[in-house]
């Protein structure tokens, strides 16, 4: 892709006010033991999303949230209201924002994961949000990335309490603004390649509500390299990620001006890796947590980024990238999960 597209595409994304909420672009730093360990013909790289904040443990949510921030504001708006599961990442960094606002916060946490750790109500994401004074509010509902009834509920009740509601879907990924934070990766990216002197062939992502592979997808179709964002589901209802992935897609490259159409093709999707269940680790999903922290001490969770490695271990060995290809592995945070899962890890 020639030069002025790539400008062009930064000028697109200009129009758009955004809200620090990150310490800059995040560091890409190289997993030489991990890329040796598996056969050393491919080299991985992290891009650090985990460590992207001081703000409540950081990760990919403050990315979008930073583009939603200048709409809270002028708002109006005296509540953030969002939804999630128990472990919810999403809603602790809404729960951040807010505090770090000075808004109220509701917090809607679905029992979408079937799991029986006794502290997983207590721990790792909720505990944090509960000590940033969020009002959290459990349902007892399965796992779903649509749009909510407990959730308009919740809306209606801040409103029906005289409050002013602004309402965030689930990973603020249906929202009008929620795919614009990961086209910006995209630029960040390319900025980082030109100053590195490298050229990354893949990027691995964890794939749920969507708006982190979307923003993505048309990021990198600015250099023609959409098909080598490689989402790796954890859903567990790939068809539904998939069309919500497109659908964003499509809504972030019309609001921003994007000179060409997202089609079908323009999205990969592996869908390998979410067994048994969405935030259910397999027991490759725990191998590869134990893997990335004994090589390279880097913490992946059992719901995402665990899946997220397990797929790139897997994908690695069964030579899907060929040999001399460099991979960055987006380590999009959510670590304080792990604790929901303080049974199954006792041992290491
Ligand atoms: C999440 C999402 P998307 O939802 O944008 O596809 O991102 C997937 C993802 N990695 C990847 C981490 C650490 C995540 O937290 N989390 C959700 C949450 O409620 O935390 C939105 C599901």
């Amino acid at each position: 892709m020639d030069l002025p597209t790539i400008v062009r595409m930064l000028t697109l994304l200009a129009q758009f006010e955004r809200y620090p909420l990150t310490f800059g672009p995040t560091p890409i730093e190289p997993l030489p033991r991990l890329s040796e360990h598996l056969g050393g013909q491919v080299q991985i790289f992290a891009k650090r999303e985990d460590c992207n904040s001081g703000l409540a443990f950081g990760g990919n949510k403050l990315r979008k949230l930073e583009y939603l921030v200048p709409d809270i504001l002028a708002s109006g708006a005296d509540t953030l209201v969002t939804i999630g599961g128990v472990q919810s990442n999403h809603t602790r960094m809404v729960a951040a924002v807010a505090a770090k606002l000075g808004l109220g916060c509701r917090l809607v946490q679905e029992s979408w994961v079937p799991f029986p750790d006794a502290v997983y109500d207590r721990v790792g994401n909720i505990l944090l949000s509960r000590l940033m004074g969020a009002e959290v509010q459990l349902v007892d509902e399965g796992f779903d990335i649509g749009i909510r009834e407990s959730w308009e509920a919740a809306i209606e009740e801040v409103r029906e309490h005289g409050g002013r509601p602004y309402a965030i879907p689930a990973g603020a990924s249906e929202h009008r603004l929620g795919g614009l934070g990961y086209v910006g990766f995209a630029e960040e990216v390319r900025a980082q390649e030109a100053e590195l002197g490298i050229r990354f062939d893949y990027v691995v992502v964890c794939t749920v509500t969507g708006s982190t592979h979307a923003g993505m997808l048309v990021g990198f179709a600015a250099d023609d390299r959409s098909r080598r964002v490689i989402g790796i589901d954890a859903s567990g209802t790939p068809d539904q990620t998939r069309a919500q992935v497109l659908r964003i897609a499509r809504n972030t490259a019309e609001l921003i001006g994007f000179h060409r159409p997202i089609t079908d093709d323009d999205l990969v999707l592996v869908t390998d890796y979410a067994y048994p269940a969405y935030g259910v680790p397999s027991a490759e999903t725990s191998a590869a947590i134990r893997l990335g922290a004994r090589l390279e001490g880097m913490i992946t969770d059992p719901v995402y980024e665990g899946k997220s490695l397990q797929g790139l271990i897997d994908l690695v060995g069964r030579g899907y990238f060929p040999a001399g290809s460099k991979v960055l592995y987006a380590h999009l945070g959510g670590v304080p999960a792990i604790n929901g899962y303080s049974y199954l890890y006792r041992n290491g």
